[in-house]
C-alpha cells in the first residue's frame, strides 16, 4: 500500500533576534517560524517552515496568515493524498489555491523532507544532487548604528564567519544613507565587500542620487531600490549604472523572470524558496535567469534552520552563484528548535548530511519557544 499523508500540524515558533534588525519597512526583535509537522500513514514525519519579516509589512503573507491558510484550505486538499508524486501534489496546491507562495513552500518542504527520510536520500539528490556542500555566506548589517555595524562586520571577518556584508537602508534619508553606507566601505577597505538592499524605499529619481554616490562609494551591488512592480525603472537603473541592481521583491517565481528578462533587464535575482512557493519553484527561476545570462544569489527570508536548510538543498544544485548567498537566518537569532545546528564556518554553511533536510527538532526547546494560544 504505497503512504498516504495522514496529517499535517502546524505551530508558530517565537525566537528572539541576537539584536534589533532594522529594514526600510520594519525593525525586528523576533522572528516567528511557521512550523509545518507532516505525518505520512506509516508515521514518517516532513519538516517544513515558512516565516516572512515584520508581519504584513514585507509581504501579502503574515504568519498568522500562513498558519491559517494551511490548515483551512491546503492541508485539506493533501490530506488523503499519495505521498509518492510531489509534482502532482504541487499541481493541485497551483490549481486549488492562488498566491500564498510562502505557505505552499512551507508543505513543499515538509513533502521534500518526508520524501527524502523514505527512500533515504537528501533533499539535494531528490531535486537531482548537490554541485557543492560548502556555500557561501553573507550576513546583513542592520543595527540601525553605523559604528555597531562596523565592530559587528570586523568580528566576523575576524572569525573567517563572513567577508561580504550587505547594509539595509531605505528608513532614513537619503544622504544619511550614502553617509552610513560610506563610512563602512572605507573603514572596511578591501577585506570585505559592501552591498545595499534599499527594500523597495525610493522612487527612481531618489534612486538615480543615491545609487550614484553608493557607486563613487564602491558598493559591489544595490538591491531592490524602487517599487516591486515599477520593472520598467528597474530596468532603466539597470542600464544606468555600472554597479549592478539585484532584482528581490521584483521577481518572485520564472513568470516575473522571463518578464524582467524579456523587457531587458540585466543584473542579477535574488531566490527565495518562499517567493516561488518552495525549492522546485525557485530552481525554475534559476533557469530562467540562467537562460537570459542573469546572475543569481540565494536569498532568505530570514528562515530558522529548517527553511534554511531547504533553500541550501536547492541552491546546493546549482554551479556556484555569482553573488553568493545569504542564508545566516539562524545566526540572527538567540535559539534554535532543532537539535543540530547548521555548520557555519570560513565564510559559508554546510550543506547538512543525512535523509531528507538531515535535520532533527529539539521537542524540548520547541515546547518551550512555540506559542501557546496559536
Ligand atoms: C531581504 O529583502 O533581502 C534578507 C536578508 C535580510 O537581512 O533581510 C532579508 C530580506
Ligand atoms: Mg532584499
Amino acid at each position: 500500500m504505497p503512504a498516504t499523508i495522514a496529517s499535517i500540524e502546524t505551530l508558530l515558533v517565537d525566537l528572539p533576534t541576537i539584536r534589533p534588525h532594522k529594514l526600510s519597512m520594519a525593525t525586528m526583535a523576533c522572528q516567528t517560524l511557521v512550523l509545518v509537522r507532516l505525518r505520512d500513514s506509516d508515521g514518517l514525519e516532513g519538516l517544513g517552515e515558512a516565516t516572512t519579516i515584520g508581519g504584513l509589512s514585507y509581504g501579502p503573507e503574515s504568519p498568522e496568515s500562513i498558519k491559517c491558510n494551511i490548515d483551512a484550505y491546503l492541508a485539506p486538499l493533501l490530506i488523503g493524498q499519495s505521498t509518492a508524486n510531489l509534482n502532482a501534489l504541487r499541481a493541485r496546491m497551483q490549481r486549488h489555491v492562488k498566491a500564498n507562495g510562502f505557505a505552499k513552500s512551507a508543505l513543499e518542504t515538509a513533502l521534500l523532507d518526508l520524501q527524502g527520510k523514505r527512500l533515504g536520500l537528501s533533499v539535494a539528490e531528490l531535486l537531482g544532487g548537490a554541485r557543492q556542500t560548502h556555500l557561501p555566506v553573507l550576513w546583513t548589517l542592520a543595527s540601525g548604528d553605523t559604528q555597531r555595524d562596523i565592530d559587528e562586520a570586523f568580528q566576523r571577518l575576524d572569525d573567517r564567519r563572513h567577508c561580504d556584508f550587505k547594509l539595509k537602508i531605505g528608513a532614513n534619508g537619503v544622504d544619511d544613507d550614502v553617509r552610513h553606507v560610506s563610512a563602512i566601505k572605507a573603514a572596511v577597505g578591501e577585506r570585505a565587500g559592501i552591498r545595499v538592499d534599499v527594500n523597495q524605499a525610493w522612487d527612481e529619481a531618489t534612486a538615480v542620487r543615491g545609487i550614484a554616490a553608493l557607486e563613487d562609494a564602491g558598493i559591489a551591488l544595490v538591491e531592490q531600490p524602487t517599487p516591486a512592480r515599477q520593472h520598467a525603472g528597474l530596468v532603466r537603473l539597470a542600464e544606468r549604472f555600472i554597479v549592478p541592481m539585484l532584482a528581490d521583491e521584483a521577481v518572485n517565481d520564472a513568470i516575473d523572470g522571463f518578464n524582467l528578462a524579456a523587457s531587458g533587464f540585466s543584473g542579477a535575482f535574488a531566490l527565495k524558496i518562499a517567493k516561488a512557493g518552495g525549492p522546485l519553484g525557485a530552481l525554475e527561476l534559476a533557469s530562467v535567469a540562467q537562460a537570459a545570462g542573469i546572475g543569481l544569489y540565494g536569498g532568505t527570508m530570514l528562515e530558522g534552520t529548517i527553511g534554511t536548510t531547504a533553500a541550501l538543498h536547492a541552491w546546493a544544485t546549482l554551479a556556484p552563484m555569482a553573488w553568493g548567498t545569504e542564508m545566516f537566518g539562524p545566526l540572527l537569532l538567540k535559539d534554535d528548535i532543532v537539535v543540530e545546528p547548521l555548520h557555519y564556518h570560513e565564510f559559508g554553511v554546510e550543506l547538512p548530511k543525512g535523509p531528507g533536510l538531515g535535520v532533527t527538532l529539539d521537542e524540548d526547546k520547541l515546547a518551550f519557544y512555540r506559542r501557546k494560544d496559536d
